[in-house]
């Protein structure tokens, strides 16, 4: 029989709070800090309002960087799951340092708020990857510690890689995630449901799907989440394609019903109503 740890046990705790039979849609929710609030429109730019939509569209789990999460907390204490983004990086920067996320929360600090995850970005391939890397570890360190999961955004990215969606960086990815200790990996769709499952085969934990940019047919986006399904992917964190939509809710219904309900999109489209 093997023996598990207080730390193993809290971090399958607090993953079943986010994982549902091991499946997810999170709401990715730290766009203010990476893009600008630019990124949301007339009333959205007020946190208040979208952590709102996310609570009554019924996310498993939010996403957002301290300062949201604390801003918000009243919102999202006792309904949703919070995780809470330690590493960011400002698109303000210079284009020579994009590549590079920094720290800008403690694991400690995440855990006294009462979330249930940390996340944090990892470029895989960027000129400094061994400093995310070295920062993700002393991250991971403390996780263990507190039973505390760890969501990393494994991102290929930098001046070697000549495509961050392509399928064998990806899935070099998302293995060098699972190889320093990720518990659950967020990643790039690689255009395919044959190539995306060769992403999860490669990777020891859970790998979800990042929405990336708005589609402009929602379908569009519903099928690659269907295929992301199909290849044994464990759901999806999205943001824009959500947020940036006027039918959130529906939207959030149709990811949900293909996520946990086995949904094709069309399917999911029609009993949600969605259009265009
Ligand atoms: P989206 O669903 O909007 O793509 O959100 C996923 C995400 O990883 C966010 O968590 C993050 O803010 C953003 O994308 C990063 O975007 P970029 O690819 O421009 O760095």
């Amino acid at each position: 029989m093997s023996k598990t740890t207080p730390s193993a046990i809290g971090k399958n705790v607090r993953l079943s709070r986010i994982l549902k039979a091991g499946k997810g849609v999170i709401f990715a929710f730290d766009h203010g800090f990476e893009h600008g609030p630019n990124d949301f429109k007339g009333k959205r730019a007020d946190p208040r309002v979208l952590m709102r939509l996310a609570v009554d569209a019924k996310f498993d789990a939010v996403m957002a960087m301290p300062g949201i999460a604390e801003a918000t907390w009243e919102i999202w204490a006792g309904k949703v799951p919070m995780i809470v983004k330690l590493t960011g990086k400002t698109s303000l920067r210079p284009l020579k340092y994009q590549f590079l996320q920094y720290q800008v929360g403690l694991v400690e600090e995440a855990m006294v708020m009462g979330a249930d995850a940390v996340a944090a970005t990892i470029y895989w391939g960027a000129e400094r990857e061994e400093l995310m890397v070295e920062r993700f570890v002393r991250l991971s360190a403390e996780c263990n510690r507190f039973g505390m999961p760890m969501l990393v955004l494994s991102y290929p990215r930098g001046p070697a890689i000549k495509s961050q969606d392509d399928a064998d960086v990806v899935r070099y990815a998302a293995r060098a995630s699972s190889e320093v200790g990720a518990d659950l990996i967020k990643t790039h769709y690689t255009g395919s449901k044959e190539s995306f499952q060769r992403v999860v085969e490669a990777s020891t934990v859970p790998v979800m799907m990042s929405g990336g940019p708005k589609e402009t047919r929602s379908i569009d986006f519903l099928r690659v989440v269907e295929s992301v399904m199909e290849a044994g992917g464990a759901g999806v964190v999205v943001g824009r394609n959500v947020f940036q939509s006027r039918q959130f809710m529906p939207l959030v219904g149709a990811l949900r019903a293909i996520v946990h309900e086995g949904f094709n999109a069309k399917r999911a489209e029609e009993k949600f109503g969605i259009k265009g």
